[in-house]
């Protein structure tokens, strides 16, 4: 691996975290106490074949300490994966915030990052149908700012109030405990179904943006509005968005199924691949900045977290960039225990009355202390800023600064008034001095009522294939359904977003969309008022289209870490295979031979190959293509396979780009392939930068309804 051992640029956070890291190089096993220790295998016992003694403090430390490794899972977000970097800014954006990060250019901010998907548990597969968590900690020297976000731009709901209804809708039904991460059953739509408000980021999870290629390849949302504040005192609106360099990838629901059973860690183990052989991954962060003064000039209110600002409206702005360099020492330690909280802000940088947001700041630290089991969460090394802390909080479990001194109380005399309060010079932080003028009322704004113009434009913006994929996805979700009402209301509420996408699922469920909804259930429990509280009369045209909302809009040539399977078997011609490789490589893709079976691959010069796998232990749908090169012994014995069929006719179906050399089209032929000679991701005896191509294109969806009829 490139990476091993290579040194990594210094990092003001991994030497503050250095006092708490422990390597065992060289090192004697002792126990907790410092104890020398000689045997770790055996047990104290009265004599060889004896009782173990009670006695026996070595094996009682060591079988507690183990008995109590667990800790509560995160309640969302359980499954989860990250990694560390820094952050670097273009050009100081000081007229509109006085924030250090986003001031001096100077500065490398060290970051850790954590990805997740949110309905799982810890232990779930990465290829669920789910949002993305993208939650950044900055180590600022200010303090420690987090920017707690999504891979989608909005949210499900309104009102944090409805947050644990959401939450218990979509985990495993609680008398079963089924399904497991997954939102196709029937709690799930038959709440999604009665809160319209959840349309639009639901349509959003039924787009290919529910099932990434990669979390190297996702956005990311800060989602609520925020305010920057500058030095002198002025607000504006900001949303934070964060755009991959490697362009927004997806892959198809036939592959996420498979996956899931090939390598159900597929997106931790790319993450971390990709960071340890030395592709870094990189985001740009972009804000969306409106004016203060502009705030009612939108047909949707800004502190409404079910709505996006579309880019061509405000068109987001780069200002820096992310940059992941550095895996985890430790899972547990740093992935496991971080602790992000929306809540965590520093001077420049202010919340607004966003009610999502305002409910998110009470719940991040209140989870903290089931999950981490103290106050003292924020001393844990992962957590720490990397500036100095000083204040009166003293005690509780787990405390690691031993304060000195008599006071721990302000203000004080005895301890010469310290530490004492920060001046505004010196970077004290004071919130943003909103005017609040209204009366204390449990409503939701009437400026939040639209839940169907924007799950529209969404869909409205996608291209052909993604349209596609979003009917297939609510066909399967809700054909997962039981209950017929359900269906019928979210066919019914799915025809108020476009009718066209309404047709296809009804035909697919074999349901007809209702005219109108009548369920006496719904009138007594009163959710039908909510619902007829936003007709479709509501639908609103301000945008035809918004050519962002389609992930084929952030563009991206590369092909770098693209897994490419070279099939082969013994006698493959290795003057194909050294041409292929040598291009592929300098474009920074990884090829992967996969041979007839493990060990080396004798090539027609007779020199040996590492095989990375054997057809035996791998899937088509790990990889994002396949060459076969020439050579008549390796191209028979391929045919002879099974597997190599299945492997050739998968990526075909997943309309992934293929090549051949030489004989290598002779195994083409006994595939599906035959069939799709004329396809332009069908390279066969085509010089490598038309493979290339074809592989940074991703998939090419113009064979999507052909493969169909593959039935693998
Ligand atoms: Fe979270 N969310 N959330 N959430 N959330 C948590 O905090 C919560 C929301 C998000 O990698 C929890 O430390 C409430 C929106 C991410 O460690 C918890 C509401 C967005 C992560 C919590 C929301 C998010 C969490 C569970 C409704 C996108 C993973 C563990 C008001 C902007 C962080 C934890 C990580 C985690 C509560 C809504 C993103 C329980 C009450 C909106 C990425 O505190």
């Amino acid at each position: 691996m490139k990476n091993k051992g290579k040194k990594q640029p210094a990092s003001k956070k991994k030497e503050e975290m250095a006092k708490n890291t422990s390597n065992p190089e060289g090192k004697i096993l002792t126990t907790n106490q410092g104890l020398k220790v000689n045997d770790t295998n055996n047990s104290l016992k009265a004599g060889e074949r004896g009782a173990t003694l009670l006695e026996d403090f070595i094996l009682r430390e060591k079988i507690f300490h183990f008995d109590h490794e667990r800790i509560p899972e995160r309640i969302v977000h359980a499954r989860g994966s990250g990694a560390h970097g820094f952050f670097e800014l273009y050009e100081s954006q000081e007229a509109i915030t006085k924030a250090g990060i986003f001031t001096d250019t100077s500065r490398k901010t060290p970051v850790f990052v954590r990805f997740s998907t949110v309905a799982g548990s810890k232990g779930s597969a990465d290829l669920a149908r789910d949002v993305r968590g993208f939650s950044t900690k900055f180590y600022t020297e200010e303090g420690v700012f987090d920017l707690v976000g999504n891979n989608m731009p909005i949210f499900f709901i309104q009102d944090a109030i409805k947050f644990p209804d959401l939450i218990h809708s979509v985990k495993p039904e609680p008398d079963r405990e089924i399904p497991q991460a997954a939102s196709a059953h029937d709690t799930f739509y038959d709440f999604i179904s009665h809160a319209t408000e959840t349309l639009h980021n639901q349509i959003w999870v039924m787009s290919d943006r529910g099932i990434p290629r990669s979390f190297r390849m996702m956005e990311g949302f800060g989602i609520h509005t925020f305010r920057l504040i500058n030095q002198q005192g002025k607000s504006n609106f900001v949303k934070f968005h964060w755009k991959p360099k490697l362009g927004v990838k997806s892959i198809t629901w036939d592959e996420a199924v498979k996956i899931h059973g090939a390598d159900a860690d597929f997106h931790r183990r790319d993450l971390w691949d990709a960071i340890e052989e030395g592709h870094y991954p990189e985001w740009e962060l972009g804000f969306q900045v409106v004016p203060e003064e502009d705030e009612h000039k939108f047909d949707f209110d800004l502190l409404d977290p079910t709505k996006l600002i579309p880019e061509e409206m405000v068109p987001v702005k780069i200002v820096g960039k992310m940059t992941l360099n550095r895996n985890p020492d430790n899972f547990f330690a740093e992935t496991e225990q971080v602790a992000f909280h929306p809540g965590h802000i520093v001077p420049g940088i202010d919340f607004t009355n966003d009610p999502l947001l305002q409910g998110r700041l009470f719940s991040y630290t209140d989870t903290q202390l089931s999950r981490l089991g103290s106050p003292n969460f924020n001393e844990i090394p992962i957590n720490r800023p990397i500036n100095e802390v000083n204040n009166n909080q003293r005690d509780a479990q787990m405390r690691m600064t031993v304060n000195k001194g008599k006071t721990a109380y302000f203000p004080n005399s005895i301890g010469g008034g310290c530490p004492h309060l920060a001046k505004m010079a010196e970077g004290g932080f004071t919130s943003y001095e909103e005017r609040i003028d209204g009366k204390k009322v449990r409503e939701r704004s009437e400026s939040f009522s639209d839940h169907f113009s924007q799950p529209a434009l969404f869909y409205r913006s996608l291209t052909k294939p993604e349209q596609n994929h979003v009917a297939e996805a609510y066909s399967f979700e809700l054909g997962k359904c039981t209950y017929a009402h359900i269906k019928q209301r979210m066919l019914w509420l799915i025809n108020q977003i476009d009718e066209s996408l309404a047709k296809k699922v009804s035909k697919n469920l074999g349901l007809e969309i209702p005219k109108k909804i009548d369920e006496p259930i719904n009138q007594a429990i009163g959710a039908d008022a909510d619902v007829k509280k936003h007709q479709p009369g509501k639908k609103k045209i301000y945008l035809d289209k918004s050519a962002a909302l389609s992930q084929t809009h952030i563009k991206s040539d590369s092909i770098a870490t693209r897994k490419i399977a070279v099939l082969v078997s013994d006698g493959f011609k290795e003057s194909d295979y050294n041409k292929i490789k040598k291009a592929l490589e300098a474009k920074g893709a990884m090829v992967q031979i996969i041979a007839t079976h493990g060990g080396e691959v004798n090539c027609d010069k007779g020199d040996k190959h590492p095989v990375k796998h054997s057809l035996m232990t791998t899937e088509s749908v790990l990889f994002d293509a396949i060459y076969i090169p020439g050579g008549k012994q390796s191209v028979e014995a391929l045919k002879k396979e099974a597997k190599a069929k299945k492997f050739i006719n998968e990526a075909l179906k997943h309309c992934k780009a293929i090549a051949a050399d030489s004989e290598g089209e002779e195994l083409l032929d006994v595939t599906y392939a035959l069939d799709f000679k004329d396809d332009e991701a069908i390279c066969i005896n085509k010089d490598a930068s038309v493979f290339i191509n074809a592989i940074a294109q991703h998939r090419n969806w113009k064979r999507e309804e052909a493969a169909k009829a593959i039935p693998v």
